[in-house]
């Protein structure tokens, strides 16, 4: 399948797909197009038995500029309700299959938020982050409010999208935003790395994995706690627990297979 506005890439071998997006004239601004692309695209890896592990990029200059604002500027709020464009958004929290960020340059505004979608965050030296919506009159609406406070804390995210404010990868990093910062030259390579580990894992135990961590974010600790309890009890059904407990007992390398 190819695309207009992204470019998507297997790595059979190693059962990862990269995924990048591919706007650069516009620092990649996600328009409905893109957006659209994209979505089929991360679904059909999600329900690809041969992929186990899904890299997001951009490009090293932008990850993603936000939304494209020139496709928006004209919109009345009845369009933007009736076209919902951001409700497709949910499509990628329901991805069941962990995606690994790999951010250079700018990721802004709906950019940021994509980012935060995913599960792990590499980014190189030169990543800029923020929410900057406030400065073009809206303010973060594809989860940034809810999701920023989150991981970095209710008063360092109400200054980040009251003022709109970049922070580069460094405070990123300190804030606890971001897994990792790389040189520039090694970002995505450390991002195809780490997505080849986890997807060397047993793959049952990664998405109930995935599954119970967000689950923090959907429910109380309560239910988290339940949820996730419950997933553990539920892989003792799995091969690869079998495998993988009789693995470590006899001191050899678990062999996955997927049940
Ligand atoms: N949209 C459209 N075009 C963009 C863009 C964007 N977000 N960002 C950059 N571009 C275009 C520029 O217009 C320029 O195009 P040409 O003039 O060459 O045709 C080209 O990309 C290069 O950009 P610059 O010339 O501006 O490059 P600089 O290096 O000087 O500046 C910059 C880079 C990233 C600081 C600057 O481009 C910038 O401030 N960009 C806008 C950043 C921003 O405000 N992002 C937030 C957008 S609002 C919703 C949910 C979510 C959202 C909305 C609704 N609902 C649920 C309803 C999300 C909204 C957003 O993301």
């Amino acid at each position: 399948m190819t695309y207009k506005n992204i470019i998507v890439r297997r790595e059979a071998a190693d059962k990862i797909a990269v995924v990048q997006l591919n706007r650069p004239e516009v620092l990649n601004a996600l328009n409905l197009e893109l957006m659209t692309e994209l979505i089929e695209a991360l679904e059909g890896l999600d329900k690809d038995a041969e992929v186990n592990c899904i890299v997001l990029t951009g490009n090293e200059k932008a990850f993603a500029a936000g939304a494209d604002i020139k496709e928006m500027s004209g919109e009345s709020a009845v369009g933007m309700l009736m076209r919902d464009q951001f409700e497709k958004w949910n499509k990628i929290r329901a991805l069941k299959k962990p995606v690994v960020a790999a951010v250079s340059g700018f990721a802004l505004g709906g950019g940021c938020e994509l980012v935060m979608l995913c599960d792990i965050i590499i980014a190189s030296e030169t990543a800029k982050f923020g929410q900057p919506e406030i400065n073009i009159g809206v303010i973060p609406g594809a989860g940034g409010t809810q999701r920023l406070t989150r991981a970095i804390g209710k008063v360092r995210a109400m200054e980040l999208i009251l003022t709109g404010r970049f922070i580069d990868a460094e405070e990123a990093l300190r804030l606890g935003l971001i897994n990792r910062i790389l040189p520039v030259e090694f970002y995505l390579s450390e991002a195809l790395k780490l997505a080849k580990d986890i997807a060397s894992k047993p793959p049952v135990a990664v998405r109930l994995a995935k599954e119970s961590v967000l689950k923090v974010y959907d429910g109380s600790l309560d239910d988290g706690l339940d949820f996730e309890r419950k997933n553990f009890y539920l892989l003792f059904a799995t091969d690869d627990m079998r495998e993988g407990m009789t693995a470590f007992t006899e001191k050899r390398k678990p062999v996955w297979t997927g049940r």
